[in-house]
């Protein structure tokens, strides 16, 4: 039955006391958590970039994956091929959601129009496996920042015909993802930032990027397309200066150009790090301004400095993110994207397995974790009382807004000097490692 991976089965959910490598300790599909079953809450979703074209290269060294369905060519043949692997892939590691960005799946032609022709050609081919095998599109998203021309930005270009490309581009992307039954468009800057000031007139750059953005809101209404847009955050990679460096950054922007309301932030794990915030940093960011989207489920190497993007295997990391996504209610449109990849040296199609299957249990037992954090509530009622004094008398006037210095000196002069009670930072340490065990 199996052609590309013949020697691994369906993953199967064995239970913690399983040995079986290649099974499910925790993530148990069907399993019901907090009235839901586990599939819904996690969302999981594969990225067809790091599983079908990494090649696993590094600076210092080209590709070592070994991918026997694919010829290693640009053509638009070698591209239809690797389709029906990826849908195989997805079928026995039992993740139902993808994402693409336009030229992972489709190569680039020798002109624009045939560009955008391999791209539908290759659509053409995900709709028929998404169909057979209902897996949907989580989301889609353009490569602005591969090819040469982008080298200076695509939205932020100074070159207005890049700019123009790469419209081109996002309306060709949209168009396919709304095709696809898309939930949402992702925007990662890519190249949008400079490099120097000495070239750049940031101000007319940043106005550009949200012309874009705007026109991408407009086409999307033109078509049909009612899906999420978000925005993802990162610093520094690859531009020096990234314009959307952080989740506060980026609201920041969204705020000035009035794109707030068609916009919601992807955040991943290993942008979070590099922007020198933890991920629930930037969740809380997100949550706050009620525009927490989607997850991009890596984690960062905390010894290397840039995005290695590995599998998430870290608990504590992954109960932060299911505490907050059980807090907001659960996904509505986003899920968990493993924007992940193998080691270099983890080059067989196996490790693939492995590697998700990780992600997958790490996901699956944080959010068992989040699940009884949440029912007992511990955590929430120890802030809730931290904050107790807003909650009446003179901080209630603060919060209504009622208060002024006047009244907060006549109150301060008529009171004893405050004594602050302890933030029990240790104590809390201590109780969250009592429910990661
Ligand atoms: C790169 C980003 C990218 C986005 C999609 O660091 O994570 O993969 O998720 O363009
Ligand atoms: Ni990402
Ligand atoms: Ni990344």
């Amino acid at each position: 039955m199996s052609e590309f991976f013949p020697d691994i089965p369906v993953i199967a959910y064995e239970g913690p006391e399983s040995k079986n490598p290649l099974a499910f300790r925790h993530y148990n599909a069907d399993e019901i958590i907090l009235g839901k079953p586990m599939r819904e809450h996690l969302k999981f979703a594969a990225p067809y970039w790091h599983v079908m074209r990494n090649e696993l290269g590094d600076p210092f060294g080209v590709g070592t994956a070994l991918m026997p369905w694919d010829d290693g060519s640009d053509s638009l043949q070698n591209a239809l091929n690797r389709v029906p692997v990826f849908f195989e892939f997805l079928k026995k590691i039992g993740i139902e959601y993808y994402c693409w960005h336009d030229r992972d799946i489709s190569p680039e032609g020798s002109s624009l129009a045939e560009t955008h022709e391999n791209m539908l050609a290759v659509c053409d081919a995900l709709e028929v496996q998404q169909k057979a095998h209902d897996v949907r599109l989580l989301w889609g998203t353009a490569c602005l920042f591969s090819h040469p021309r982008y080298s200076q930005g695509a939205a932020t270009s100074p070159d207005a015909n890049v700019f123009s490309y790469a419209a081109s581009q996002v309306k060709i992307a949209l168009e396919q993802t709304h095709r696809l039954g898309g939930t949402g468009y992702t925007f990662w800057g890519g190249r949008e930032g400079y490099s120097t000031l000495l070239n750049t007139d940031m101000k007319r750059e940043l106005d550009h990027l949200a012309a874009f953005l705007h026109m991408a809101v407009e086409h999307a209404k033109a078509i049909g397309f009612t899906g999420q847009f978000y925005i993802e955050p990162k610093p520094r990679e690859p531009s020096t200066h990234q314009y959307d460096s952080d989740a506060a950054a980026c609201l920041n922007f969204l705020r000035e150009y009035n794109l707030l309301d068609h916009f919601k932030l992807n955040l991943e794990t290993n942008h979070a790090t590099l922007a020198n915030h933890t991920m629930a940093h930037e969740m809380d960011v997100a949550l706050g301004a009620g525009a927490l989207g989607s997850i991009d489920a890596n984690q960062g190497d905390p010894l290397l400095g840039w995005d290695t993007d590995q599998f998430p295997t870290d608990i504590y990391m992954a109960t932060d993110v299911m505490t907050r996504i059980l807090k907001m209610g659960g996904f509505t449109t986003g899920g968990l994207n493993f924007d992940a990849k193998r080691r270099r040296e983890s080059h067989e199609p196996e490790d693939l397995f492995h590697a998700h299957i990780g992600g997958m249990d790490t996901f699956a037992r944080a959010l068992k974790i989040a699940a009884k954090i949440t029912e007992e509530g511990q955590f929430d009622d120890f802030v809730s009382n931290r904050y107790a004094s807003y909650d009446s008398g003179i901080g209630a006037s603060i919060e209504s807004g009622v208060a002024s210095l006047d009244s907060l000196h006549e109150h301060a002069l008529g009171i004893e000097a405050p004594r602050i009670a302890s933030g029990r930072q240790e104590m809390l340490e201590n109780l969250r490692n009592d429910y990661i065990r």
